[in-house]
């Protein structure tokens, strides 16, 4: 069966066929998700008596002055509420960009039910291609979608018992996590976001010591 559809910016959902009911088997379903408005621009110097200036349109009834607008670019954002296919069988390839299925876009290729806490594009699009097989399925996923800012991983959130230390979420940044006292931290003490908007690893985890 064919299925999916055309997202747009600034955030939704949407879920597999049949979510959280079995997903069918041989589904191909292509998502792609669009920025509300690639093209929006900011001013980042205003120019009130320099000429020449641009006019731009800020909203229907204000105009300002700018003479170095840049293009306001979002990129879009995912997480998972839910996540879980059929293992080695049944997969989601996650791209950036429209071209679905263009394998030098590929960001993640996805079984299972291990997600990473994020994945974010590099431009404007994302593309989401769902393949099963011909036999065993499970309850699908359902997947939340954002606009956030370019060169950005996404907020990865604070573990659960454990506490951040920094708050960039741009390219380069970096996240130090500790846990509350009496828990121990099970993953990356630091990670950091990469060139490509990924994070270098999922948020740690703090479990308690004494659970015997
Ligand atoms: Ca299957």
């Amino acid at each position: 069966m064919t299925c999916g559809s055309n997202l747009q910016g600034p955030s939704g959902t949407f879920t597999s066929p049949n979510f959280p009911i079995q997903y069918e088997s041989n589904a191909q379903c292509v998502w792609i998700i669009t920025a509300s408005n690639p093209n929006k621009v900011k001013c980042l110097l205003f120019v009130t008596q320099t000429f020449p200036f641009r006019m731009l349109l800020i909203n229907t009834h204000r105009y300002c002055c700018c003479n170095n607008p840049v293009p306001l670019t979002k990129v879009i954002q995912i997480n998972f509420e839910e996540f879980d296919l059929e293992i080695a069988y049944d997969t989601l390839t996650i791209g950036d960009g429209g071209e679905v299925g263009d394998p030098t876009t590929i960001l993640q290729v996805l079984s299972g039910s291990f997600v990473p806490d994020l994945i974010v594009s590099m431009t404007h699009q994302m593309w989401l291609h769902l393949q099963s097989d011909e036999s065993v399925g499970s309850i699908g996923f359902k997947i939340n979608y954002k606009e956030i800012d370019k060169e950005s991983c996404g907020d990865p959130g604070t573990p659960l018992y454990g506490v951040r230390e920094g708050d960039s979420f741009s390219n380069g940044g970096i996240l130090r996590f500790e846990c509350q006292f009496g828990f121990e931290l099970i993953g990356e003490r630091t990670i950091s976001c990469q060139d490509n908007n990924q994070w270098s690893a999922n948020i740690p985890i703090c479990i308690c010591k004494y659970l015997n």
